[in-house]
């Protein structure tokens, strides 16, 4: 199991890093008038993850076997077809999160942000037998319970509203506890520690990684609300404001 991992993290930065940087050259060509607008998108820093661990190097490019590629391949925060590509070569999914710009291959890795925008830990996603596992590691919170989520729609511009309501595919009502209940998205409480740190295992019960499944949570948002989640009153338990959250990839 140790090789498998170590081959596949090699072989996946090989694989990753000429596409990328085929997929550099060819937009180049392919948009001569845009060359300039395209290399300035250029620059922004790349997360790069194998399942769960980080592999970006310091200055934000992913590595590959110590020659770090240029990441010239995003343009307005397109998804660029290469990364599809990759997942078909090495045999593992790969995922893309454009807001973040977080690679993340075998795992889909979410990271999170507060409402000013700045980094607030993150969660790794596993399919599992009886749903989809979460693992994440947030801080700069409230010590005490906070409402955590699976919301509709992928996080848009920094604002947590855009998120919308619970992911809810098949007309529940809110709650763990809630008979009529519950939303797909509902997971129970995030307990904070004093220091503002949590570090957590939960489940998204009726949640699946698959893709195009109506229950799929790839490309929608979790969200850390200020307060409790009480579990059982609509639309959303009572947790108040939404003060962390972050894109899963798809
Ligand atoms: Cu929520
Ligand atoms: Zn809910």
């Amino acid at each position: 199991m140790k090789k498998k991992t170590y081959k596949l993290k090699h072989m996946a930065g090989a694989f990753l890093a000429g596409a990328m940087m085929f997929s550099g050259f060819s937009f180049a060509a392919a948009n001569p008038e845009g060359t300039l607008d395209a290399i300035k998108h250029t620059t922004s820093k790349i997360s790069y993850y194998v399942n769960g661990k980080d592999h970006s190097t310091a200055d934000g490019q992913y590595m590959n076997q110590g020659t770090a590629a240029p990441d010239s391949i995003i343009h307005n925060g397109t998804t660029y077809v290469p990364v599809r590509m990759v997942s078909d070569l090495v045999g593992q999914p790969v995922y893309w999160e454009q807001t973040s710009r977080t690679v993340s291959l075998g795992l889909p890795v979410v990271k999170l942000y507060n409402a000013a925008g700045e980094p607030a830990g993150f969660a790794t996603l596993e399919q599992v037998n009886d749903g989809v596992k979460v693992k994440i590691s947030a801080s700069g919170l409230t010590s005490g319970k906070h409402g955590f989520h699976v919301h509709e729609h992928a996080i848009q511009g920094g604002d947590f509203k855009s998120a919308g309501g619970h992911f809810n595919p098949i007309d529940k009502h809110h709650g763990l506890e809630n008979p009529q209940g519950s939303h797909v998205g509902d997971m129970p409480n995030l307990v904070v520690g004093a220091d503002g740190t949590v570090e957590a295992e939960t489940l998204i019960q009726h949640g699946t990684l698959e893709k195009d499944k109506p229950n799929s949570v790839l490309g929608r948002s979790l969200i850390i609300h200020a307060g409790e989640d009480d579990g059982v009153s609509d639309p959303a338990g009572n947790s108040g404001d939404r003060v962390a959250g972050g894109n899963i990839p798809e």
